[in-house]
C-alpha cells in the first residue's frame, strides 16, 4: 500500500479554476515583453499567440541542420518517442545543440519583443519522430518565475510544416489563467483522468515552417501523433523578463511530489556561459505544492467558462484521427 502523500499547502479545487478563469494574469501588465500588443493580448487572454512567419527559409534550413546533427548523435531509439535535447540537457551534444541554438535562433526571435526589456534564453530541440509511439500527453511545463506577478513564455519555432496529422501542438485555451500554481517538472500522468476533458477543449495549432508559437509556459499542452511520413522538427526558447533569476521548483522525494526546492538560476550569468545543471543552482528554500483535487467536470466549466467570456481561441479541435497517444 502506498501512503497518502501529506501535503502542507491547501488544494487546487474547481472554485479556483472558475475564479481564475476572468481573472488578468497581472505578469501581462507589469512586464512590457512584446513589440507587437496583439502578441500580449492572446497571450494575456488565451495563454499562446500563433506568429505569422518569423523566420526566413535559410534560417530554417541552419537550424534543421543543427538539429539533424544533434539526432544522429541520440543513442539508435527502438521507437518513435518525441525526444528532446532538454533530456538530458548536460551531454555534449546537447550543450553543443545549446550554443548553436544560442547563435543561431535567439537572434531570430529578437524582432519579437523588446530587447531592453525581456531575455531571451535558448532552450531545447523537439523531435518527433513519424510513429504511432510520438504523441505527447497533455501537460504543463515546471513554472519559471513567480507567476503572481510575471510571466515565463515558451518561444517554440517550427522547422517543418506540421498538421494536425504530423504532430502539432496542441493547448489549451485559458488554463494559464488558473494553472498557474508552483509546478514541478514533469510528464507523469496527473491530468491522465482529465484527458477526455483536456481533449474535448484543446486546440490543435498548424503552422509552417518558421512560424513562431508563443505559449505562457503555465498553459496546459501537448502534441498529437505524427501520422506523416517524415519527422516533425522544433526548436525552442525561454522568454523571461531580463534580470529576473528563472526559478525552478525541484520535486523532493519519490512518488508524487508534496514539497518542492526552488532552485533560482544566478540571473547576469552571461548567456553564452553553459548553464550549471539545475541541482547546483542556488537553493532558495522549500515550497509546498498544492494538489489538485479538481475533476473532469470541474476542468470541463472552466473551459467552457473561458470560451464564453474569450470567444476566438486560435486553432481547430482535435478531429477524430487525431490523439495524443
Ligand atoms: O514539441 C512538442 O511536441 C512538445 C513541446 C513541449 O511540450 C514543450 O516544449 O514543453
Amino acid at each position: 500500500m502506498t501512503a497518502t502523500p501529506q501535503y502542507a499547502a491547501p488544494p487546487i479545487r474547481t472554485a479556483h479554476l472558475l475564479a481564475r478563469v476572468p481573472t488578468r494574469r497581472r505578469g501581462y501588465r507589469n512586464h512590457r515583453a512584446f513589440a507587437d500588443p496583439a502578441v500580449t493580448r492572446d497571450l494575456a487572454r488565451h495563454g499562446y499567440h500563433v506568429t505569422d512567419q518569423i523566420l526566413d527559409a535559410e534560417q530554417v534550413a541552419a537550424l534543421l541542420d543543427v538539429c539533424t546533427r544533434w539526432e544522429a548523435l541520440q543513442p539508435p531509439a527502438g521507437d518513435s518517442r518525441f525526444r528532446t535535447s532538454y533530456a538530458p540537457v548536460h551531454t555534449q551534444s546537447a550543450l553543443a545543440a545549446r550554443a548553436e541554438l544560442l547563435d543561431l535562433l535567439v537572434p531570430g526571435l529578437r524582432p519579437l519583443v523588446h530587447d531592453d526589456t525581456t531575455r531571451i534564453s535558448p532552450a531545447a530541440i523537439q523531435y518527433k519522430p513519424a510513429g504511432p509511439d510520438s504523441g505527447l500527453r497533455s501537460h504543463q511545463d515546471a513554472s519559471l518565475v513567480d507567476e503572481r506577478s510575471a510571466v515565463g513564455v515558451v518561444a517554440w519555432v517550427a522547422l517543418t510544416d506540421m498538421t494536425a496529422a504530423d504532430g502539432a501542438l496542441l493547448v489549451l485555451p485559458g488554463s494559464h489563467r488558473y494553472g498557474a500554481w508552483a509546478r514541478v517538472s514533469t510528464t507523469t500522468d496527473d491530468f491522465e483522468h482529465l484527458r477526455p476533458a483536456i481533449e474535448r477543449h484543446s486546440r490543435v495549432l498548424p503552422v509552417r515552417a518558421g512560424q513562431v508559437i508563443l505559449f505562457d509556459n503555465a498553459l496546459i499542452h501537448g502534441s498529437l501523433v505524427n501520422r506523416g511520413a517524415g519527422p516533425r522538427i522544433a526548436v525552442s526558447a525561454i522568454i523571461t523578463p531580463d534580470g529576473m533569476r528563472v526559478t525552478i521548483p525541484v520535486a523532493v522525494g519519490d512518488g508524487v511530489p508534496t514539497h518542492a526546492t526552488l532552485r533560482g538560476s544566478d540571473p547576469h550569468r552571461p548567456l553564452d556561459e553553459p548553464s550549471p545543471p539545475v541541482s547546483e543552482w542556488e537553493d532558495l528554500g522549500t515550497i509546498a505544492l498544492r494538489p489538485l483535487t479538481f475533476g473532469p467536470r470541474g476542468l470541463d466549466a472552466a473551459c467552457r467558462l473561458h470560451a464564453r467570456l474569450y470567444p476566438g481561441a486560435p486553432g481547430h479541435p482535435m478531429g477524430p484521427g487525431d490523439a495524443t497517444g
